[in-house]
């Protein structure tokens, strides 16, 4: 306990000292509403009262000092590299990296007033030989999983990555997104059709559905405003649970697509499909 005192007092003081102050447009005061009805992972419109509350009253306890670790997987040359500069550099298509490994950027909000960070992890090109290291995905709370929209078989390897990044985590306490890439590409016909196919696979393994363009912009930073917030409340909640503020019955997040069969579940359901299938 005094060590981790002593930690986060290193923290904040470090905080409070060397950081400059969060971005102006990365203010969170409201909950950013889901792409898609159908597959969220949750549909409520505002934050949870119980998370606002404790936000008011400066009652969120590490969350303040808190860095989610987002990993970003998908197949090769879907876009994903181009998903996160959009966002972090808001420039498309540079080379900031040229690194070997791993690496990532770190992107600093602020929710309910509370400093939050995330940690957006993008690999250098080793989906290519589908030998991405164990470190890469571990510690996950957010898992983004990317595909083009354009082209149905890096939707067709979705499930994959999914079982991949799993296995290095709590799969009941990964927070899961389906993205598709490169939306400026295809016209409303060919979209809506692959929509279709990706909103039935979001719900099978439970993620948020969201469809974005790295090349103009469109829904990049919805959605990744979403993916802090939701972040960001379910760590409140889970603090405030730790220390046992919490009343029973609370739901973290609820998912509103169609159950799986065997009702209430987690990994095995979002991962069983693709057992079966292989
Ligand atoms: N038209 C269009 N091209 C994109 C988009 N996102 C990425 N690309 C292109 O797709 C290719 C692969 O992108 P990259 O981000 O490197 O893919 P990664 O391998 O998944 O990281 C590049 O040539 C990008 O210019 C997009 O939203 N629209
Ligand atoms: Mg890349």
């Amino acid at each position: 306990l005094r060590a981790n005192i002593r930690t986060d007092y290193i923290r904040y003081t470090f905080s409070m000292s060397v950081l400059p102050p969060v971005r102006r447009d990365r203010i969170i005061a409201q909950l950013p509403q889901y792409f898609r009805k159908e597959a969220a992972l949750h549909t409520k419109e505002d934050f949870n009262n119980k998370v606002k509350t404790a936000c008011q009253e400066q009652r969120t306890g590490t969350v303040g000092f808190k860095i989610s670790k987002v990993i970003v997987v998908g197949d090769l040359a879907v876009g994903k590299t181009c998903l996160i500069n959009r966002f972090c550099k808001d420039a498309f298509d540079k080379n900031y990296k040229a690194t070997i490994g791993v690496d990532f950027e770190m992107e600093r909000f602020e929710v309910l007033g509370v400093p939050f960070s995330l940690q957006l992890w993008d690999t250098a090109g080793q989906e290519r030989f589908k030998c991405i290291a164990s470190t890469y995905y571990r510690g996950a709370q957010v898992v983004i999983i990317v595909f083009d929209v354009n082209d149905v078989a890096s939707l067709g390897h979705v499930r994959q990555w999914l079982e991949d990044a799993l296995k290095e985590n709590d799969p009941t306490a990964v927070q899961l997104f389906l993205v598709g890439t490169k939306k400026d590409l295809s016209s409303p016909a060919q979209y809506s059709q692959i929509e279709q196919d990706a909103l039935k696979l979001a719900q099978e393994i439970r993620a948020e559905y969201w469809a974005v363009s790295s090349l103009t912009g469109e829904n990049v930073r919805e959605f990744f405003f979403r993916v802090a917030s939701l972040a960001f409340e379910t760590n409140v909640l889970a603090e405030l649970e730790k220390s046992g503020s919490r009343q029973i019955g609370d739901v973290v997040s609820e998912f509103v697509g169609p159950q799986p069969p065997g009702g209430n579940c987690c990994c095995r359901c979002r991962l069983g499909n693709f057992n079966n299938a292989s």
